[in-house]
């Protein structure tokens, strides 16, 4: 079984921009390192990136019967996206919401998710490691240990 890993907007600038907030690992090294702890668990991994609120919800309603389970950082559409919200919703998908970040420790606007009631839990405020944890999550859900 394999997961699918989304990535919402702006998230391509990981380690080009602001590094003061976001680090300065990029995305692609974000994605190299959890391609390898998905080596080592057993399980194939997709991951994608798009600043289109509606071709991350294509994604998520596409990923029904193809991935086990899927792993978001939804970035900013995190807090404003019924449409996301709604995907995950009616596809029963198992989510996790994953971010950088401490959004709870952050601006006020940040610290609602539309999508958090939708999700299956939620781990923000690791780093890029909040991937590899994300990524242990989903595996958890949709392989129960024995
Ligand atoms: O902490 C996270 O992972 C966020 O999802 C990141 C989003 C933010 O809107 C959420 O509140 C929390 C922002 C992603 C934008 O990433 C950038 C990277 C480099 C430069 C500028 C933005």
């Amino acid at each position: 079984m394999k997961l699918l890993f989304l990535n919402g907007p702006n998230l391509n600038l990981l380690g080009k921009r602001e590094p003061g907030i976001y680090g300065k690992t990029t995305l692609a090294e974000i994605e190299t390192t959890v391609c390898q702890r998905a080596g080592e668990l057993g399980v194939a991994v997709d991951f994608r990136q798009s600043n289109s609120e509606g071709e991350l919800v294509t994604w998520i309603q596409q990923a029904v019967g193809e991935f086990g389970a899927v792993v978001l950082n939804a970035g900013a559409y995190t807090h404003t996206s019924i449409a996301l919200r709604d995907a995950i919703s009616a596809t029963g998908i198992p989510t996790v919401e994953i971010h950088l970040s401490n959004i709870h420790a952050r601006e006020e606007f940040r610290h609602h998710s539309m999508i958090a009631a939708v999700c299956r839990g939620q781990i923000c405020g690791f780093g890029p490691h909040s991937y590899v944890l994300g990524l242990e999550a989903a595996l958890s859900l949709i392989k129960p240990a024995a």
